[in-house]
């Protein structure tokens, strides 16, 4: 027993000028930040400004450290999960797999909802974005939201042309790990396929795996996907905005006024990337196009379709939020 407390003693004795010095000396604290898209794409640009303004506002005690291109995390869905048990701190991810944690964010992507990028910012910006930003973080998911980046709208693009809904019977689709996703390209008549990262869909598409994707055109552009899928039908079908996300666990490590400074930054990021968005957009369009990609663009009537093929997702993910789908579609009019 007596030499028992004199072993700890010494061990404590031994221990104490490390814990000081440690103490003394401590770095900042560094945070890692997952990102699927390339250096130079608007979300990664908005990611290091992002990380540029924490250790500013911190005067250095965080640093954040953006690994991009996926090198990290392929799907998004594993930088999610990562985030819920807290081995990763942040993740810039659309919002689309994120709905699978925190279903009601199906709401504010559903098919053919907003007039134009204009109409979803307006919502984005209200109460209603918010409410749902908040909602990630209420929900018990271990995420937390911290702001929205634009991700334009996507469309369908594939190796064969596809001059309207009918022609799409039978693609096999590569989509974001979304079920209801999943059943927009159902509702078609193709099918679709899951679990693949977006920087794998030009190989997939290489290999004959699937039939095509579907996207904005920074992605379609940046992936390389128009090279190996150049017919791309102007659709429009969704507006999925992108989400940066917090891990919970790591922010309750963190000292509250700092989570605060981390919260007001990224929210700072949002008009950066928007900007940075709507020059990408254009130079990615003129670029595909440039290079032989096949773009159709549909009349009324043929939008039409897609929008009537899709309208059950509305019954199916809007249950329960009817008047929120309503607010939403009148907002601006
Ligand atoms: C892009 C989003 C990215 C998604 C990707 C995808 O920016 O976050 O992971 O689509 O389809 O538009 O997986």
């Amino acid at each position: 027993m007596k030499k028992f407390a004199v072993l700890l003693l010494v061990a404590v004795a031994m221990l104490m000028p490390a814990l000081a010095s440690g103490s003394q000396e401590t770095g900042p604290i560094v945070l890692t930040l997952s990102e699927v898209h390339a250096e130079g794409y608007p979300t990664t640009l908005a990611d290091y400004e992002f990380a540029r303004l924490v250790e500013e506002r911190t005067e250095g005690r965080i640093q954040i450290d953006v690994y991009s291109g996926g090198t990290l995390y392929g799907e998004e869905t594993g930088s999610i999960e990562a985030l819920q048990i807290g081995d990763l701190a942040f993740a810039r991810v659309s919002a689309s797999p994120v709905a699978s944690y925190v279903p009601a964010l199906n709401v504010i992507q559903l098919p053919y909802l907003y007039r134009d990028g204009d109409h979803m910012w307006q919502v984005l910006n209200s109460e209603i974005g918010q409410d749902m930003l908040n909602e990630i973080e209420s929900s018990g998911s271990g995420l937390v939201g911290l702001c929205y980046y634009d991700a334009g709208a996507r469309n369908f693009y594939t190796t064969t042309p596809v001059t309207c809904a009918a022609d799409m019977a039978g693609l096999k689709i590569r989509l974001q790990n979304n079920p209801m996703m999943v059943e927009m390209v159902q509702l078609l008549g193709g099918n679709g396929v899951t679990g693949i990262g977006p920087n794998d869909v030009y190989s997939a598409i290489q290999q004959g795996t699937i039939d095509g994707a579907e996207n904005n055109w920074p992605t379609y552009e940046s992936m390389g996907d128009y090279q190996v899928a150049p017919y791309f039908v102007l659709d429009g079908h969704t507006r999925v905005p992108e989400i940066l996300l917090a891990s919970k666990a790591v922010l309750d490590t963190l000292d509250p006024a700092d989570v605060e400074i981390i919260k007001e930054c990224a929210k700072e990021t949002q008009a950066y990337e928007i900007e940075q968005w709507a020059l990408r957009e254009q130079s990615s369009e003129a670029k595909v196009t440039s290079e032989g990609v096949v773009v159709t663009e549909l009349t009324p009537e043929q939008l039409q379709e897609f929008q009537d093929k899709m309208a059950p997702l509305y019954t199916e993910y809007g249950a329960g939020y009817e008047d929120l789908i309503a607010q939403i579609q009148n907002m601006g009019l």
